[in-house]
């Protein structure tokens, strides 16, 4: 594993912020950094691995990485993302933006945006873009600004169920609800009808944001689930299938080797 040091990309020893743009990110191995990280994921599929612990990116994901965090991307398909690189202690900022900043022990580090907040996102990132083009007193202070303007807007432009519908919010929501109840029963038909969409549409907008179809969608978010399982217990393969969703081990294995080219207990 290797560590990115912030000399490399900021441009100035005052610069407490600076943006990277990956138009794609390609696969990226494992790393730290010695500044923070905030990644605006815009489009494209791939995985996310944080800390040994797999999620599918997927359009509207933010992520905050911490400097005792490691991160990782794999298997990625047309994913573009933002990084806006900071140095949480050269920011004069608010006191009260403290409070929307992640810490290490921070459990929620990551979490979805509406596409209406997405908009306002994409302005900031083109302003924030702008100016870190120049080097200058007025530069660095307006990307402070950007920054906090940004920091507050995903962070009250989190998608919830109760966020309005407009603009596709549905499939976000429908991902957001597997991430979390991928172990139930899941039907293409009872989720359709618990989110008000047809299932024709679902299966079109869940392969458009995942490059996957439903039912791999689904595989895939447990065998995430299972991989993470597998490093951090010692729980036996079958328990883990069966905590993921699956009532057959064996078939849990053949999925499992699907995704990963590797048999549970060879990953193990
Ligand atoms: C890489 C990748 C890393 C990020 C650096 C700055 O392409 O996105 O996660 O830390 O850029
Ligand atoms: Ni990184």
């Amino acid at each position: 594993m290797f560590q990115l040091s912030g000399e490399e990309f900021f441009k100035h020893t005052d610069s407490a912020v600076c943006t990277e743009t990956r138009a794609p990110q390609p696969d990226y191995p494992e790393h730290s950094h010695d500044f923070h990280e905030l990644i605006i994921v815009t489009k494209g599929a791939g995985q996310h691995i944080l800390n040994d612990s797999p999620t599918n990116l997927a359009q509207n994901y933010i992520c905050y990485i911490t400097p005792g965090d490691r991160h990782m991307y794999e298997q990625v398909e047309n994913l573009h993302l933002t990084n806006i690189l900071f140095k949480k202690n050269r920011l004069s900022y608010s006191p009260i933006l403290k409070n929307f900043l992640p810490n290490e022990s921070s459990d929620s580090k990551s979490w979805f945006i509406t596409n209406q907040t997405m908009s306002k996102v994409e302005q900031i990132l083109q302003q924030l873009d702008h100016e870190s083009r120049s080097n200058t007193v007025e530069s660095r202070l307006m990307m402070e600004v950007l920054f906090q303007h940004l920091v507050v807007e995903i962070s009250r432009g989190r998608l919830t169920s109760q966020s309005n519908d407009v603009n596709d919010n549905i499939i976000l929501k429908v991902i957001d609800w597997l991430q979390r109840n991928y172990s139930e029963e899941v039907c293409i038909n009872e989720i359709s009808d618990k989110f008000k969409i047809s299932s024709r549409s679902l299966s079109r907008k869940i392969k458009q944001v995942t490059n996957l179809s439903f039912n791999n969608y689904v595989h895939r978010v447990r065998i995430n689930n299972a991989m993470d399982l597998l490093q951090s217990t010692d729980k036996s393969i079958t328990d883990i299938a069966f905590e993921v969703g699956y009532k057959d081990s064996n078939y849990f294995s053949t999925k499992f080797k699907r995704f990963t080219k590797k048999t549970p207990s060879q990953y193990r």
